[in-house]
């Protein structure tokens, strides 16, 4: 018997079925982020990062062109196993146009489409709110200034429209999230009128129809940025009652609540409500700081919750995070590996067996066998996976990266 042949042995004695986990996990699509691999910096934007975001590190060799950029990408997915999307920010056009973002069509992204079909990859798309000058007040849809908020208007369809070319084109929906950076630093005078406008531009916004095979809306809520701590426009309880009463659904990034709050478990009730849940995986050190993301409880926690409620494909798991101070594609793979790590532990949990603990009250078999499958050997099943989704096993892929730094990343700067 083979490590893997032991290991699997050591799970079905919980009643593990170890072979369907791997099947499952395989079809699993992680959507990954484009902006990891320049400091979401974007094509466009010349300027900035701006919006109450940041990104830390300068370490060498960032994608400089949508060549550099789509190069790094198709040298990571060669060691991330399973089923891949990409998530794309409007910035990322491809175009040698003058275009501004309230005049993007599809034939500023078709580079993307064909870099897509040739990777067998979904795209999913956001506009960008940020990093331009009509952002710059600090208020996008929710601008009282009348010709600014009709701008942001016409680029968020401007974007749907795009959005829904991708899922055409790739037969597969493309989700068109929305996150803005609108709020106050301090206390405001009002926090009605910003959310009505809000709303009133998500109405305009959402006024156009399309086919649901094309795309999925979703809306990012957030509770605090850098310079805007006191008060967040497009905050958690407005965006999950928009999405409740206009059918699209919510978008939960995990480093977009308070410390305590747990995305894990808000998951169900958004499961109990809406047929479909996006997140944005992310790890906050302290605050919203988008840190890589680990192999880690809550993101575990996280996994469990998606599995355990058989809602792995109404959950659209993308990530977002942005490290500048390691290597750029080791944070991809990491984080990515990390997410697919968590969701191979949720499906290998006896989850029957719990379960049954737990509607039996025999809470002291629910936690002394939770601690015990803590300690089975999960590492022998994820090396098997690697094997069979053909990407190279333990850490064999940082001497890949290294090499490519050396011979790519260096030159660049
Ligand atoms: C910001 C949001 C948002 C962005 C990306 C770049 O706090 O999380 O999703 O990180 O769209
Ligand atoms: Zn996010």
């Amino acid at each position: 018997m083979n490590n893997y042949e032991q290991a699997k042995k050591k799970y079905e004695k919980y009643g593990v079925d170890v072979e369907k986990a791997l099947r499952t996990l395989r079809d699993i699509p992680i959507s990954i982020h484009c902006w990891q691999g320049d400091d979401i910096q974007g094509f466009l934007n010349k300027g900035p990062l701006s919006g109450g975001i940041q990104v830390t590190g300068n370490y060498p060799g960032k994608a400089r062109d949508p060549f550099e950029l789509q190069q790094d990408l198709e040298e990571v997915f060669k060691y991330i196993p399973g089923k891949k999307r990409i998530n794309l920010h409007a910035i990322y056009a491809i175009t040698d146009e003058m275009v501004d973002r309230d005049t993007l069509k599809p034939a500023h992204f078709e580079k993307w489409v064909s870099f897509a079909k040739k990777n067998s990859l979904g795209i999913d798309f956001n506009p960008t709110f940020f990093s331009h000058p009509l952002s710059e007040k600090g208020f996008t849809l929710s601008s009282n200034d009348e010709e600014v908020r009709k701008f942001w208007v016409r680029h968020a369809k401007a974007c749907r429209e795009i959005a829904a070319h991708f899922g055409k084109e790739l037969k597969s929906p493309s989700l068109h999230n929305i996150w803005i950076p609108d709020g106050y630093k301090d206390t405001p005078a009002d926090r009605l009128g910003p959310r009505l406008r809000l709303k009133k531009s998500l109405d305009e916004i959402y006024e156009v129809k399309y086919d649901k095979e094309y795309i999925i809306d979703a809306v990012e809520s957030k509770v605090f940025g850098i310079g805007v701590e006191s008060y967040t426009v497009g905050s958690s309880e407005f965006y999950l009652n928009y999405a409740a009463r206009n059918n699209i659904f919510p978008l939960l990034d995990n480093g977009h609540y308070h410390p305590t709050e747990m995305v894990s478990d808000k998951l169900s009730s958004m499961l109990a409500f809406f047929p479909k849940v996006a997140l944005h995986v992310t790890r906050p050190v302290r605050w919203d700081s988008d840190h890589v993301v680990l192999f880690e409880d809550e993101i575990k926690e996280i996994a469990k919750e998606i599995v355990r409620a058989d809602a792995t494909s109404r959950v659209l798991i993308g990530l977002d995070y942005f490290d500048a101070s390691i290597n750029r594609l080791a944070a991809w793979i990491i984080g990515t590996q990390s997410m697919q790590k968590a969701l191979l532990f949720a499906l290998l949990e006896p989850n029957t067996l719990l379960s049954e603990y737990q509607n039996t009250q025999n809470y002291t078999a629910l936690i002394a066998t939770n601690e015990e499958v803590k300690l089975l050997p999960f590492g022998e099943i994820w090396d098997e996976y690697c094997r069979r989704e053909k990407v190279l096993t333990g850490l064999d892929w940082l001497e890949e990266i290294n090499k490519y730094e050396q011979e790519v990343l260096r030159k660049r700067d």
